[in-house]
């Protein structure tokens, strides 16, 4: 793609959306350190480096475009798919968006060799991308002003199987909830599933999933990274997990049959902690009522659904307790 063509869709992405009504209501809430320092350029995306575990490390970050040095905002990380940059999700799932984020900082970082860890391609270990999160986290807590219990994670493919590896780690626990798409969970699979020790349950987790996704298939197996699981016997772990009472679980059936929005209720005495929604005839993109790029690449036309404005929506029930 030349570059003029996606500094021109970028910006028609970040800037061009009408602002949004309804602001959510903000929970009084301390702040971060970075709370009182200024930032010349709101509502752009601006990149930023740092140095994590000895090694130089970046993402791209973006304010609201009203963005206030007083106001603790929520944090969003959005992790990208393999051979990509934060940049391209940014653009792909146009959560920079005023209709997503207008009250959220939004954070893409990059991965190491355009990947992250827990493929059998990945560059950089598990511990070294997780204390690279940990350290990102402080990074953006410094600079901008935060509401620690409302941090989130969404991600794309091996982008939502690190999400889902940030879950299952103490890290996790900085969190408040996750929300991986079309995801290829190489570290919590038939063999590794119990490895996966979450830092407290229940944790509120969302998955979006193509039926007729053919690079990480809904009924797992051989992956490009390594060995994949189905995805409704790693939602039963999380399920498990959670302690959902799995009779408590609701399936809403859409579009002619083509969407199934499953609710686990009553997890550990919590509605709708875990949620699914798989789209049967999607193949590996992230769902969009618009088409994007992601769409384009797995020859496909827009969905039914906007993953962008279900998981924004999940991530604005939670705050972390
Ligand atoms: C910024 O604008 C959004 C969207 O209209 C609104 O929800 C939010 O309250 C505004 N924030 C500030 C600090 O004015
Ligand atoms: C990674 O794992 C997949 C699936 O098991 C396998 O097909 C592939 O050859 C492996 N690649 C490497 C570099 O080990
Ligand atoms: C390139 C492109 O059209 N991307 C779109 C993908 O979908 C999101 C969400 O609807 C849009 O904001 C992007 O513009």
């Amino acid at each position: 793609m030349k570059l003029s063509t996606f500094a021109s869709i970028l910006a028609a992405t970040v800037l061009g959306t009408p602002v949004a009504a309804a602001p959510t209501p903000t929970a009084a809430s301390a702040g971060s350190a970075g709370c009182g320092k200024a930032h010349l350029l709101p509502g752009v995306t601006t990149y930023n480096s740092l140095t994590s575990s000895g090694r130089g490390r970046n993402y791209f970050i973006h304010t609201p475009g009203n963005y206030s040095e007083t106001t603790p905002y929520p944090v969003v990380l959005g992790f990208h798919g393999s051979s990509s940059i934060g940049l391209f999700f940014e653009v792909d799932t146009g959560l920079s968006s005023d209709s997503f984020s207008a009250d959220k900082i939004m954070v893409y970082p990059n991965g190491v060799g355009g990947a992250w860890a827990g493929a059998n391609y990945s560059e950089v270990s598990v511990e070294e991308d997780l204390q690279f999160v940990s350290d990102l986290l402080d990074d953006v807590r410094d600079s901008y002003c935060v509401d620690d219990s409302r941090i989130y994670a969404t991600g794309m493919s091996i982008g939502g199987g690190f999400v889902n590896t940030i879950a299952c780690s103490d890290v996790g626990g900085q969190f408040a909830a996750f929300a991986p798409a079309s995801g290829s969970y190489y570290t919590d699979n038939d063999a590794t599933h119990g490895a996966c020790t979450p830092a407290r349950s229940p944790l509120p987790v969302l998955e979006v999933h193509g039926g007729a996704d053919g690079s990480v298939r809904y009924d797992g197996g051989d992956g490009e990274g390594g060995e994949e699981p189905s995805i409704p016997t790693w939602l039963g772990w999380w399920a498990q997990r959670n302690g959902c009472d799995d009779g408590a679980k609701l399936v809403e059936d859409s579009f002619g049959g083509d969407v199934h929005h499953t609710t686990w209720n009553n997890c550990g005495g919590e509605e709708g902690v875990l949620q699914h929604w798989k789209v049967d005839d999607m193949g590996h993109c992230w769902a969009s009522t618009e088409i994007n790029f992601s769409q384009v690449a797995a020859g496909q036309g827009p969905t039914h659904i906007q993953a962008s404005q279900i998981i924004m929506e999940f991530f604005d029930k939670f705050t972390k307790p």
